[in-house]
């Protein structure tokens, strides 16, 4: 009883993300909300391979309970039909039984699972087995995956688990419905409804993460409001945690770390003081007196003008232990690394190292720093953070922003997973790669989910959340891979489709990085929105937020110097990796501005001046947009049209902004210098003066 009724619940919330209409002559009407989950039917030799196998879910492993297995059957269920073009599952005769065991075996790790099929003559099984209903779940979407990309069923067997413990989502977002650097809408939360009212897109929101084995969400933004602790809050995401429960995710908060003035009534947030400690004592059993399963707090403390220790002469670790404490073996504390400070005279890339590696053994065990991918600020391009493989005694997790701050909002197409993988691949030259340093912690993304209708401003975007999920589950996974797999399940299987979108995207983001921010350059973006060009932006009140403190360009040259003849950032790295970067000449000219200083008229080793250089490396940006619009459009017919249009569009803006970045970038480092433009450059259709003139007031996600 119990079960059927967990199965209809399940089927009516499951109505509201079926929405792919079937159009006469089967043509389906996508708006993107089924996300990479449209369980497209197979078509040709694939379909006829899928029907002769006739999936069918068998008893076996039904008489477990639980809602987590429950979706995991319903998943299946429909999945099976809907790959094989049926509405519902179809009776036959002759069968392949998809068994689940879940829970029952041991050695597939937490969350891990096996697929695999047994051909035993007359009785064809394909067994999903795990050691507990989570994996099993992830097992599903994982077989789905498989035959939604094309496979034959009798050739699918995988074992595996994640690489790390927190696959998380960091969303911010704020309780008014207002997303900090959101491109997609306002905020998937609906905080004022809630605990009466929980949103469809809720449910649709575990699952999709589910698919792709994410497991937390902080649900708030880092800059938090402090009543978000408050008990009507509580209950608020009391009520969120039970809807995700099922799927596997857990929820934190961002906690603001001065709350117990704000909220608390008590006139200080000094986490030494008792009275304090006190405070975040009873908030914690509160907190879990309502979601025992509670994950823990995201702390951003002493950055950008939050709140934190500093503010009563404690460090880093007193703050984030207080906290610890307070939590106890319940849940984690996730501290950010991301700080710099207006007084500091230290070059920005290199205070948080110096800052947080002298606390290195002293965070309490349930406590991780988490660390962005690079030294500065999620740029188009950023050598990785020194702060991976620099303190062997604190765990520390990867920060990632899917949310495209820095490369072009929801308009421009890029995929970020070559961006990840490179982060992710380096080797830190201490403790072997990024990805081995975080493995025993885990990885947060900046969400890129808001109230559009496809979630994330569009289409392409999708598949940033989901390579994200799929790089924290396996970090060796490569780029092609996830690019291939995701655009198989939301766009087409047909390998001259795919032919086209994969290599576009694989090459999107160095595209963006070419026309944005080419040779190394970084934080080149207009003031407050970061929408656009702002290299001239030199008068802001702290001497970081200026573009001209990251490019140092004058009328002789451009760059920051970073070895030991300037801020020495080389310094925080380790020596053997220190030195792939220490000489202009042969560094990878993707680093040279970031690492060097040179002279606009100095040669490089392709032969040209580093001005020559820079201007092919801007016009290589803007052909590269050129010809993934080119490419687009060999696909009109092949793409149903609502999708293709929408993205001919954004690809439309694209080109215009790329052209945009070019031109009002030269126009001004060339008011700079004076040098004419390579022969054969396109010239600059306007003056420095009216680039810079331009202004965006109402910009989104500010
Ligand atoms: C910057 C964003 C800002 C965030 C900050 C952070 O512009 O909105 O608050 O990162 O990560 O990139 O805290």
């Amino acid at each position: 009883m119990m079960g059927r009724m967990l199965v209809n619940r399940f089927a009516a919330m499951l109505a509201g993300a079926v929405i792919t209409a079937v159009l006469p002559g089967g043509a389906r009407a996508e708006d993107g909300y089924d996300l990479w989950l449209r369980n497209a039917p197979l078509q040709g030799q694939q379909l006829e391979a899928l029907r002769a196998h006739s999936p069918m879910l068998s008893d076996a492993g039904n008489g477990a309970h639980g809602e987590t297995l429950v979706i995991a059957r319903e998943e299946l269920r429909r999945g099976l039909a809907s790959l094989q073009g049926y509405d519902e599952p179809r009776q036959t005769d002759t069968f392949t039984s998809i068994d689940m065991d879940c829970g029952q075996i041991r050695g597939t790790g937490q969350a891990g699972f096996t697929l695999r099929f047994a051909a035993v003559p007359q009785d064809p099984r394909f067994v999903i087995a795990a050691q507990d209903h989570l994996g099993c779940l992830y097992g599903a979407y994982a077989l789905l995956r498989e035959l939604g990309e094309g496979k034959d069923l009798a050739e699918i067997a995988t074992e595996q688990a994640p690489a790390m413990p927190l696959r998380m989502l960091n969303h911010w977002d704020n309780p008014d419905g207002h997303v900090e650097r959101g491109y997609a809408g306002r905020s998937i939360f609906d905080w004022w409804h809630l605990p009466q009212r929980l949103d469809q897109r809720m449910i649709d929101y575990a699952r999709a993460n589910a698919s792709i084995g994410i497991n937390g969400a902080v649900v708030n933004n880092v800059n938090a409001r402090a009543f978000m602790l408050e008990p009507r809050y509580i209950a608020k995401l009391a009520r969120l945690a039970d809807a995700w429960r099922p799927y596997g995710i857990q929820v934190y908060l961002s906690a603001r770390f001065s709350a117990p003035r704000d909220i608390g009534g008590l006139d200080t947030a000094d986490p030494l003081d008792p009275q304090v400690r006190d405070w975040w004592v009873a908030k914690a059993d509160e907190i879990y007196a309502a979601i025992p399963d509670f994950g823990g707090f995201l702390v951003k403390a002493n950055s950008e003008g939050q709140p934190g220790p500093q503010d009563y002469g404690r460090t880093h670790a007193d703050g984030a232990n207080m906290l610890a404490q307070a939590l106890g073996p319940r849940g984690t504390v996730i501290w950010r690394a991301f700080v710099y400070s207006a007084q500091d005279e230290t070059d920005r890339a290199m205070q948080a190292y110096d800052e947080f590696v002298p606390l290195d053994g002293q965070f309490a065990e349930n406590v991780i720093l988490q660390v962005k991918n690079g030294p500065i600020d999620f740029q188009p391009r950023e050598p990785f953070h020194p702060l991976f493989g620099a303190m062997p005694e604190t765990r520390m997790m990867l920060e990632a922003q899917i949310t495209k701050e820095y490369l072009g909002f929801a308009s421009h197409l890029a995929f970020l997973a070559p961006m990840w993988e490179e982060a992710l691949e380096a080797d830190t030259g201490r403790m072997g790669s990024v990805a081995q340093v975080i493995m025993p912690a885990g990885m947060a993304g900046v969400a890129n989910t808001g109230s559009d209708r496809n979630w994330t401003g569009s289409h392409f975007d999708q598949a940033n959340w989901y390579a994200f999920g799929r790089l924290a589950w396996d970090p060796s996974l490569s780029s092609e891979q996830i690019a291939r797999e995701w655009a198989s399940l939301t766009f087409s299987r047909a390998p001259e489709t795919l032919s086209t979108i994969v290599p576009m995207m694989l090459g999107s983001r160095e595209t963006v990085a070419r026309y944005m921010t080419p040779m190394g350059l970084a934080h080149l973006m207009d003031t407050g929105h970061h929408y656009g060009p702002g290299p001239w932006v030199c008068d802001l009140a702290r001497p970081e937020w200026n573009p001209c403190y990251y490019h140092r360009a004058d009328a002789q040259g451009i760059g920051f110097d970073r070895t030991q003849s300037g801020s020495n950032a080389l310094s925080q790295y380790a020596p053997g990796v220190a030195e792939q970067w220490a000489d202009p000449a042969t560094v990878d000219p993707r680093f040279l501005l970031w690492f060097h200083h040179l002279g606009w008229q100095d040669r490089r080793p392709s032969g040209l001046t580093v001005w020559e250089e820079l201007v092919s490396r801007y016009d290589t940006g803007v052909a590269g947009v050129d010809a993934m619009a080119a490419a687009w459009a060999g696909l009109e017919g092949r793409i149903d049209a609502s999708r293709f249009r929408s993205v001919s569009e954004s690809l439309a803006i694209q080109q215009n902004e790329a052209r945009w970045w070019r031109n009002a970038s030269l126009a001004y480092w060339q008011s700079l210098h004076g040098l004419a433009l390579p022969d054969g450059a396109a010239g600059i259709p306007e003056s420095v003066d009216a680039y810079r003139a331009r202004t965006f007031p109402e910009a989104p996600g500010q």
